[in-house]
Formats: C-alpha cells, sequence, structure tokens
C-alpha cells in the first residue's frame, strides 16, 4: 500500500517573515509512531511541511495528517487535495480531538485522541474495506506494547533535536488552559512506556543529546527514578519538562542530573497565586519558584522558564514583573506566552460563557496574538507587553545580570552562551538550517549545555561521536 503521512505547516511558516529555528527543531514523531503499526511492504512517505517542500503529485492510496490548532487551515487543504485525487483520507491530533465535526468536512476518518490503539484497529478496517469514520480513543490505554518508532523515516540531517523522544502519553495535572483533558477524555490520560523499552529506544539513538517531550517526564516518580537508574553511565546530556513541584521533590532531580540532565523547562505560567487558583494549576501553589531553581542550578541543570501573561489577574505591570524575577534567579532561558483558550479547554468554555472570544482564525492562536478580550489589560498592551518581555529578558545587559547571578566563572560562561546562542545568533541559525546542515551545530550545542566540561556524564563505548545532538533553547 502507498501511505502518504504529512505533518502540515502552519501558514507563517511559508511567510516571508518565516524563522527556520523554530520549526527546525524536532522531527514529527506522532507520525512516525504512527507508521509502526504499517506493515513493512508498504511504501511510506512521510514528510514535514516545517523543513521540506511537499511533493503533492504522487498518487497515495492512504493519507495520514496530523492537524494542530495553527496549522488546521493548511491541513484541511491538503486533505481535500487529495480526497480530489482519490485518496482516503485520515486526520487526526489534538484539534480534530477538539473540534471533530470541523475536521469530517476533509477527511474520510477521523480520530479523536491518542492514536496508538485506534490506529491500528482501522487499518485492519481499511483493509478489509470496512472503515468507520470516526475512530475514538477510550478506556484503559497503554503504550506498553506498542512496536518501536519508524525512526528511519525522519530525515535527521534535517533536524536541530533529531533525538527527540516521548516515553508517556499526558500528564496527572489538571491545569484548565491544557489539551489534556479533551484529548484523554473517556479512559487514563497518564500513561508511561515500561522502563525496559525506554532505555532500549535511548540506546538506538545514536550520539549523547537527547530531548524527551513528554508533558511531563517526573509525573511518574518511581517510573522516572528507575527510567534515570537504568540511563546512569550511557553518557547521554539530556533536557526535558517537569514541574516545580517535582524538582522540590527529594532525590529525583539529583538522579535526573546524575544521569545526565543538563536543562530543564519549567512552568511556572505565573508568579500570582490568584492566577493560579484560577486556572487551576494547584500543584504550583504555595511552592517556592527560587527554591526550585536553586535546586535545578545547584545540580548543573540550567532552568527554561515558561510564563503566561494575560490571566485574569495580570495588569499592566506583569511584563516587567516577570522579566525581573527571572532574571534575577538566574533563569538562563524563558519562553513568554500570551494566554491561549483552546477549544476543548475549560479555559475556552469558560471565555465562551463570558463573551470574551474574539475570533476562531485558528492560524492566530499560536500564543503571540490575543485572542480573547483581556480582563484588567487591553488587547494591544498585552501583545505590546509580551513582545517587550522577550526584548528586556534576551537584552545582553539581562543575560549578563542574570548569569552574575552565579558566582562560578564556568557557569557564568555557560548562562551567557546559552541565552546568546539562541536569541542573538538567529541569522547564522537561519543560514545553517537552510544549507541542510542543522545536525553540524550538535557538537557546539552540547558542548555549551555540558558546561565546557564541568558537567560532563560519563560515556559509555556505545554512543559513539557519530552524530553528536542539541539542545533546545526558549524558541517562540
Ligand atoms: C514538539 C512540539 C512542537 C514542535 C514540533 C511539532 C512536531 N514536530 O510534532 C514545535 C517546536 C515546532 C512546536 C511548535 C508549536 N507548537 Co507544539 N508541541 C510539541 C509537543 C511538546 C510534543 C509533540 C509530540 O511529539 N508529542 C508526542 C507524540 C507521540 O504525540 P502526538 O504528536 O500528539 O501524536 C499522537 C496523537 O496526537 C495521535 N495523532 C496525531 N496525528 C494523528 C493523525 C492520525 C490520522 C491519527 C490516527 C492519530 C494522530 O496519535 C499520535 C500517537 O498517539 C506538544 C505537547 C504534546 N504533548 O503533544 C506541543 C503542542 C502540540 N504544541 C502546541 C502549540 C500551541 C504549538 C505552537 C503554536 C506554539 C507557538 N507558540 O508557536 C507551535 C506551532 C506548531 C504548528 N506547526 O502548528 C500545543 C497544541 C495545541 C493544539 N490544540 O493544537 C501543544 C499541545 C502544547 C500545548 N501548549 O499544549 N511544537
Amino acid at each position: 500500500m502507498k501511505v502518504k503521512m504529512i505533518l502540515p505547516a502552519l501558514t507563517e511558516a511559508t511567510s516571508p517573515f518565516f524563522r527556520p529555528i523554530k520549526y527546525s527543531l524536532f522531527p514529527p514523531l506522532g507520525l512516525a509512531t504512527l507508521a509502526s503499526h504499517l506493515d513493512a511492504d508498504d511504501e511510506i512517505d512521510l514528510q514535514d511541511e516545517h523543513v521540506e517542500r511537499l511533493n503533492l503529485d504522487a498518487e497515495p492510496e492512504l493519507v495520514v495528517i496530523q492537524v494542530y490548532i495553527t496549522s488546521a487551515s493548511r491541513a484541511y487543504a491538503l486533505a481535500d487535495h487529495y480526497r480530489a485525487k482519490g485518496a482516503y483520507v485520515c486526520l487526526g491530533g489534538l484539534h480534530v480531538t477538539s473540534l471533530p465535526q470541523e475536521a469530517l468536512q476533509h477527511a474520510d476518518s477521523i480520530f479523536l485522541g491518542p492514536g496508538d490503539d485506534t490506529f491500528p484497529e482501522f487499518l485492519k478496517d481499511f483493509r478489509n474495506r470496512r472503515p468507520k469514520k470516526i475512530y475514538t480513543s477510550r478506556g484503559q490505554r497503554s503504550i506498553e506494547h506498542i512496536p518501536p518508532i519508524r525512526r528511519e523515516l525522519i530525515k535527521r540531517n534535517l533536524y536541530l533535536v533529531p533525538n527527540s523522544i516521548v516515553v508517556s502519553r499526558g500528564c496527572p495535572h489538571q491545569c484548565n488552559f491544557c489539551y489534556k483533558n479533551a484529548f484523554f477524555e473517556g479512559g487514563n490520560s497518564f500513561y508511561v512506556q515500561r522502563v525496559a523499552d525506554a532505555l532500549a529506544e535511548i540506546e538506538r539513538l545514536p550520539g549523547r543529546h537527547l530531548y524527551f517531550l513528554d508533558d511531563h517526564l517526573f509525573g511518574n516518580a518511581k517510573f522516572a527514578e528507575a527510567l534515570f537508574e537504568g540511563m546512569r553511565g550511557m553518557g547521554r546530556l539530556w533536557q526535558a519538562a517537569g514541574t516545580v513541584q517535582s524538582v522540590l521533590v527529594p532525590g529525583l532531580i539529583e538522579k535526573a542530573a546524575a544521569s545526565g540532565l543538563r536543562s530543564l523547562f519549567v512552568g511556572f505560567e505565573t508568579l500570582s497565586p490568584e492566577n493560579l487558583r484560577s486556572s487551576q494549576k494547584y500543584q504550583n501553589l504555595h511552592k517556592d519558584y527560587s527554591a526550585a531553581i536553586k535546586r535545578l542550578h545547584d545540580n548543573g541543570v540550567m532552568v527554561n522558564g515558561s510564563f503566561v501573561f494575560g490571566m485574569d489577574g495580570d495588569d499592566a505591570s506583569v511584563f516587567d514583573r516577570t522579566v525581573d524575577w527571572a532574571m534575577s534567579n538566574g533563569i538562563e532561558t524563558a519562553t513568554f506566552h500570551i494566554m491561549t483558550p483552546y477549544p476543548g479547554t475549560g479555559l475556552y468554555q469558560q471565555m465562551q460563557a463570558q463573551n470574551r472570544i474574539l475570533h476562531s482564525d485558528w492560524d492566530l492562536y499560536d500564543t503571540r496574538h490575543v485572542v480573547y478580550r483581556p480582563a484588567k489589560l487591553s488587547a494591544a498592551e498585552l501583545e505590546n507587553g509580551y513582545w517587550r518581555a522577550y526584548r528586556e529578558f534576551y537584552s545582553w545587559k539581562n543575560i549578563f545580570a542574570g548569569a552574575w547571578t552565579n558566582d562560578r566563572w564556568r557557569e557564568r560562561l555557560r548562562h551567557v552562551a546559552y541565552a546568546a546562542g539562541w536569541k542573538k545568533f538567529e541569522p547564522m541559525w537561519d543560514f545553517i538550517i537552510r544549507a541542510k546542515r542543522a545536525t553540524q551545530m550538535l557538537p557546539t550545542l552540547e558542548a555549551i549545555l555540558a558546561g565546557f566540561g564541568t558537567h560532563s556524564t560519563e560515556t559509555s563505548l556505545s554512543n559513539g561521536l557519530d552524530d553528536s545532538s542539541a539542545a533546545l533553547g526558549p524558541v517562540q
């Protein structure tokens, strides 16, 4: 069977203002995961429009498209194109799950929720010529017995972080702005791989660097500890996402750092307890953010802090306050977002009930545009403040001031190199990416992550020097 799998790019990707660095970070893991359910002799062409021009001329029998909110309009146009040619089109992913009726107009079959159970079921039906219109993932889900991801379908040289990996699905928490509740409706919403399978997948990845894209790698402490234990001695340098709460658990971060954790994405979201309560991010309430940062720094782990602007408690002072706080706590990199109510979330329902949603132009639901009426700010104040926060945080003055909160020279150097590397040399990155040499920058980034030798890990023989890999910065 001829199968075409596509990760469409958001409209922005074709604009002259397109910034390759933002979209050349991670390969399409979701599609490569689904591909593992196809037969060995199926002819699969997996394309990621963020990094390559799509070949739309071939005549596949089956087309599988992943739909994110910001790429929905492009995904639907591609689906229409292939249906007109007579192909059978499947649409799935987060946006399809939140708005199935919208997606149904462009697809032969749609998939709600994770595809690990429904896609194999569909393939059986499709081969028996009895495919259903809607496949919904429900009940006790598991990724314990899924086949290994088809990484050979990924064009590694096009990505800065080819070694991205996911060993769990979902998250144990219930924040009201998150996609999670709608996506995992009707079944369990946080589950992990078997540790042995996760370690085997890591062994298969060449080079040293890894980026775990799990929503919350530390969400199941028992699993996380066993994973970190197993990774000890592998000589990896890795990055991931975790919560303030998980950083404060005694012993866990230490184990992670010993197995090579060098930078953690932490969702601080807001410095206001009132905002935390209203967004139901209770796990951050009454937690000492500064203590969490200190624990990470003491263990040689850099912090990529994530912050949301525009929550109902935020007024015009939120931008400067947040930047000053992040800088004075020595946070190396920060990602800022304008609050964005995604369809299907509790936040969206609340905004809709209050008649505060401004429009449904999904292209602009990218966390850089205001799509709802803020409570204590005008839309213009919010957008301007957001851009100012980025400019301020990444000004040379603040990069140096942040770095100088540490009194060790090597740490200061690493801070400056890492923060400036992402934000101050973007034209260089763009040139390298356009020359399709993204992966060749990896050794430099690895050296920075490792603190120029200060934070090295033991290297085992199984991890050769063939293809080292990269770090992920705060690319927004
Ligand atoms: C890596 C990542 C990126 C990468 C690239 C994405 C990629 N290469 O896949 C980059 C950095 C480019 C990125 C950018 C953005 N991202 Co992003 N990103 C992620 C992240 C962290 C991991 C994705 C991943 O690999 N998951 C693991 C794999 C295994 O799962 P999966 O991809 O969801 O695939 C499974 C299912 O969805 C399903 N499935 C998916 N497609 C299909 C299709 C069919 C036919 C079937 C059967 C099943 C199916 O089956 C798969 C296996 O279970 C997610 C968070 C998350 N947990 O998903 C956010 C996330 C997807 N991003 C999000 C957002 C908002 C963005 C940005 C708009 C952010 C911004 N401010 O600019 C941009 C724009 C993206 C775009 N192109 O439109 C949101 C999406 C919200 C939504 N409702 O769509 C998420 C959920 C994070 C969040 N804020 O909640 N992102």
